[in-house]
């Protein structure tokens, strides 16, 4: 049976409730160019559907707006709002001290401590990934990871397979060697896909997901005395997801994969 060797992360909604930072940084960004596109929390939460901003604001634009008249160069209209919101996006994280959901840095500090590698493996904006390990944790854990894969580096963002497959062929491990931990089934369908057993977590936006095939959907990671719920799963984490409970999480996974194939 393959070791427990890495734990790869989402980012967004899995480190920190950022959707909604990223939510203010559209409409910051629509508003500076002059339109009047305001995305309220309802439309946000239909627009997670497409991942990545660009991919996000073009897919806005056919399905809500098709009225609207499209600039000659419209991939340099949208990269340019996007460069925008990006800008806005970085100066709120740096002001405003985002908090990391519970549990996230205790479990790394824990993964860390038994000799695991760490890994980022998320569709957003490199720059955004640097800023939140620079500015929520308690101190810079920007060198804590073996590799952050983000953004562009792959065609196809979320819920393609690629970021984890390039994720996987950086680093060197097989996916019988990692658990990824997403909060969407964008992410749970990327990283299943790859081959990547995941622990879901959830939150506003994702909690009508439907999480079938992951290892386990819990409501967080817990802390001592904020203890996590288990929603579907077969094993429960009793309160606080730990590196001895990962480790019983991916023996079982990896024997239900070897039932499975079996029959
Ligand atoms: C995150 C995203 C990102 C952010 C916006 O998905 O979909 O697009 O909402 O980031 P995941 P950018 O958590 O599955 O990685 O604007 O930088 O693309
Ligand atoms: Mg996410």
């Amino acid at each position: 049976m393959p070791r427990l060797k890495a734990l790869l992360f989402d980012v967004d909604g899995t480190l920190a409730d950022t959707e909604e930072i990223h939510r203010h940084a559209f409409n910051a960004a629509f508003a500076a160019a002059g339109l009047d596109w305001h995305w309220d929390r309802p439309l946000y939460h239909q627009l997670l559907e497409v991942t990545g901003g660009r991919e996000r604001i073009r897919h806005y634009l056919d399905r809500y707006l098709p009225g609207f008249e499209r600039p000659a160069d419209l991939e340099g209209f949208i990269a340019g709002l996007h460069r925008d919101k990006t800008g806005h996006y970085l100066e709120m994280l740096a002001r405003g001290r985002v908090p990391l959901r519970p549990g996230v840095e205790r479990l790394m500090q824990d993964a860390r401590a038994r000799g695991l590698r760490l890994a980022i493996v998320t569709t957003t904006t490199p720059a955004n990934v640097t800023s939140l390990l620079t500015h929520s944790f308690t101190v810079d854990a920007s060198g804590w990871f073996d590799l952050i894969a983000a953004g562009d580096v792959v065609a196809h963002k979320k819920p393609a397979p690629d970021i984890y497959h390039y994720a996987l062929q950086q680093t060197g491990l097989a996916p019988a060697e990692c658990l990824a931990f997403e909060d969407s089934v964008n992410g749970l369908r990327s990283a299943l896909s790859a081959g990547v057993d995941t622990l879901i977590t959830l939150n506003r936006f994702t909690a009508d997901h439907d999480f079938s095939g992951a290892s386990v959907v819990l409501d967080q990671l817990g802390e001592p005395g904020n203890p996590c719920r288990l929603i579907a799963g077969d094993l429960d984490p009793d309160g606080l997801v730990d590196m001895a409970y990962l480790q019983r999480l991916h023996a079982y996974c990896r024997e239900r994969r070897n039932h499975m194939q079996q029959n």
